[in-house]
């Protein structure tokens, strides 16, 4: 193997370069590496000053996330970073791409740093669930001031060089170049300047303008129920409380609490969930089929957001519709998309210009697409019918997929001479925004169409998932049955506010009353419709008549909630509703704690999801935290149903089901999964591999 670090001189210049690809982690043998260069740097006397630079894409990705939660072996990141700060000679950081983390850090030991235009340099070590535990908490004040540092720290979020050069984070920005010979030019010209090590941590920090309290209560505010912010401001404000070395000491306490936290090990899972839930080892070695275009057909709501996504991607798109005018009406919805993605810096106005959209009434216009996806009206009837234009149009060797978000992907494809060209591929509303995407694998989809599913889902930069064929696939499935849970604690005397409030204190984006106002009452009361009773369910009443009063959500301005100018307002007239419907059910309401409703929701999504695991719907348990929460709005620092469900045990998730089950056994029952995980006393995350 290749030496990480290497060393090499240019006349009086040490060239010391860290080439770990693909992100030059900061793992053992690049510290190793390091500390061997910097030894080697500080006994050769022909070099009068080092430049340290990264080789391939970006200078250093930070510590290596992978070795997390194992036995770290020495040096450590700290020792590492305070061996290069303390070099008799001076050292320049050359940054390009990105620094960060321990990568910042290491820079931050160096004694002058150059950034090259559009360098990330940040510390998202709070992401993670941890603080930057390298020093940054100690010099990163000393560079920048207080204020800037703890803006960095407590937001995870990295800054442009010219902000950072305006903080003192940064000396010298260079628009373009290489990285060694824009730090070999820097360095010529310091030591031309007699230039010599300027260690940081002899530096004074600027003094924060507000005091340790005020930005502990932000951060309680702004990250309610998360630790790594509090953590990372109280060790950062050791910068202008105590001397360096006890600064550095309080920093590594507070680092080694949170390294211990469940929220450390679900920011991780979630980080590398969302670079790795795509990489199917059964598709492992299956080539994709071409992906040059798209057609959709339908340019509804989903129709034209897909359209946007794959404009978004560079991608050549037509759309067919069933008038003149509804192809027009699609046009425009994408074209506001677009003109909205360049307000936000998401596309530039070349590409703007560029995008190639064509609507059309023809279906023989999307013949030569390599994919096309149909997202018309959920029923069974139109969904063939249009198939049955795809399947007689489309070139040989297309993909059909469909955008249903439950019906039977099984049945469409065989209505169809090309079954195994059938899969689903289930965006979530708007379908250009929202990072998930459920990949609905048939019975007789092949292999090659599976993995050109997720070559679809890669180009548009979505959070491919993958899930077998049921009511609801992964997600919705799950829904429903959650949905359940807080509809029978509403009957039992839960307010549908408190159900929300809760839930959002236990770190859901939204509750699911807002949830459902957004995505309309109407589709839920279709859903009720179409499945019919189901056993153990409570049926909503007070929804059914909410929706015959034209209750629908958002898009009325009434649903859970009165939506005003100022947001959504609590309605006492559904609390009346809810009222009459429990007296009609003979119900005594029954008080309800967080606690109570929390363990209830969660254990109705656990069930459900373990359901969908054991029946094999879901492969493997990481695929549901993903599906909850980049499509769910399920809180990342508890890493997902799944995750959670470790955390708190399965044998105690059992046990909350047969309490439950006492008063309604037909919905309360658990999963075979979970009986046989917590008799066995394992765990989901064991299934994952
Ligand atoms: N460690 C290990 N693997 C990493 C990694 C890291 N720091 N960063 C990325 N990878 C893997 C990633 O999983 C993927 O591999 C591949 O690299 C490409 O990543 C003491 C303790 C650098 C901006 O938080 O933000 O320092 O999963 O797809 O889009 O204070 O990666 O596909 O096999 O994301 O071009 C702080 C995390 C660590 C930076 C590049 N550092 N990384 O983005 O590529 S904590 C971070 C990123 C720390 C110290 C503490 C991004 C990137 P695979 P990618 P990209």
């Amino acid at each position: 193997m290749t030496d990480p670090v290497t060393y090499d001189t240019e006349g009086k210049i040490a060239i010391v370069t860290v080439n770990n690809p693909p992100v030059n982690a900061l793992g053992f043998a690049v510290r190793r590496g390091l500390v061997d260069a910097f030894d080697r740097f500080d006994a050769d006397a022909s070099a009068e000053i080092a430049v340290l630079v990264g080789a391939g894409r970006l200078f250093l990705g930070g510590a290596d996330i992978s070795e997390f939660g194992k036995p770290m072996k020495d040096p450590q990141l700290p020792g590492v970073v305070n061996r290069i700060e303390r070099t008799a000679k001076p050292v320049v950081a050359a940054i390009h791409g990105a620094a960060l983390g321990g990568g910042l850090e290491v820079a931050m030991a160096c004694h002058y740093r150059l950034a090259f235009s559009g360098t990330k340099l940040g510390v998202p070590e709070v992401t993670l669930g941890i603080l930057p535990a390298a020093g940054g908490t100690q010099r990163l004040p000393r560079l920048a001031g207080m204020d800037a540092a703890l803006e960095m720290i407590s937001s995870g979020k990295p800054v442009a060089p010219e902000k950072a050069q305006v903080w003192g984070l940064i000396d010298r920005i260079v628009s373009e170049g290489d990285p060694r010979l824009a730090g070999i030019a820097y360095a010529e010209e310091l030591l031309a300047e007699g230039a010599t090590p300027r260690p940081t941590s002899a530096m004074e920090a600027a003094p924060a303008t507000s005091d340790a309290e005020t930005w502990d209560r932000l951060m309680q505010d702004r990250y309610p129920g998360q630790a790594a912010q509090r953590h990372a401001v109280q060790a950062a404000f050791g910068a202008v409380t105590l001397p360096f070395e006890d600064g550095l000491k309080e920093e590594r306490r507070l680092f080694l609490d949170l390294m211990e936290s469940p929220q450390r090990e679900a920011l991780v899972h979630a980080f590398f969930l969302e670079r790795r839930v795509s990489n199917l080892p059964d598709l492992k070695d299956i080539t994709p089929r071409e992906i040059a275009s798209v057609g959709i057909v339908g340019g509804g709501t989903m129709g034209s957001g897909i359209a946007t996504a794959c404009i978004l991607a560079g991608l050549p798109v037509t759309l067919v519709e069933t008038t003149v005018e509804a192809a027009e009406k699609a046009y425009l919805a994408v074209s506001k998309n677009l003109d909205g993605a360049v307000k936000r810096g998401k596309m530039s106005d070349a590409a703007r210009a560029a995008a190639d959209l064509t609507t059309t009434t023809e279906y023989e216009a999307l013949s030569e697409a390599d994919v096309v996806i149909e997202a018309v009206f959920e029923s069974m009837d139109v969904k063939r019918q249009v198939f049955d234009q795809l399947d007689r149009v489309m070139k040989d060797g297309a993909v059909l997929a469909t955008n249903t978000s439950y019906l039977d992907v099984n049945e469409i494809a065989a209505g169809t001479k090309r079954p195994e060209d059938v899969i689903g591929l289930h965006f979530f509303s708007p379908a250009h925004v929202m990072r998930l995407l459920e990949v609905v694998v048939a019975d007789r989809t092949s292999a090659e169409v599976a993995a050109t599913g997720f070559a679809l889902g890669k180009k548009l930069k979505k959070i491919a998932v993958r899930s077998g064929v049921c009511d609801g696939f992964i997600g919705n499935r799950i829904l429903s049955h959650y949905r359940s849970a807080a509809d029978e604690m509403i009957l039992q005397g839960a307010s549908p506010y408190q159900i929300d409030a809760a839930l959002e204190r236990f770190g859901f984006a939204m509750g699911p009353m807002k949830v459902a106002d957004l995505a309309g009452l109407d589709i839920g009361h279709m859903t009720r419709q179409r499945k019919g009773p189901q056993p153990g369910v409570v049926n909503p009443d007070w929804a059914d008549r909410m929706h015959e009063m034209g209750r629908l959500g958002r898009k009325s301005g009434r649903g859970f909630y009165i939506y005003g100018d100022d947001g959504p307002q609590e309605d006492p007239e559904i609390l009346k509703i809810i009222d009459e419907v429990r007296e009609a059910h003979g119900i005594t309401p029954k008080e309800f704690t967080d606690q109570d409703i929390w363990e209830r929701y969660m254990t109705a999504m656990v069930n459900e999801a373990a359901r969908v695991v054991g029946e094999g719907i879901a492969k493997r348990p990481q695929d549901v935290d993903a599906v909850l929460l980049f499509g769910y709005g399920f809180p990342r620092w508890r890493g997902g149903p799944m995750m959670y469900a470790d955390h708190v045990g399965l044998a105690t998730i059992r046990d909350r089901i047969a309490r439950y089950g006492e008063e309604n056994p037909e919905f309360w029952q658990s999963a075979p999964l979970i009986e046989e995980l917590a008799q066995s006393n394992r765990k989901f995350s064991e299934l994952n591999t």
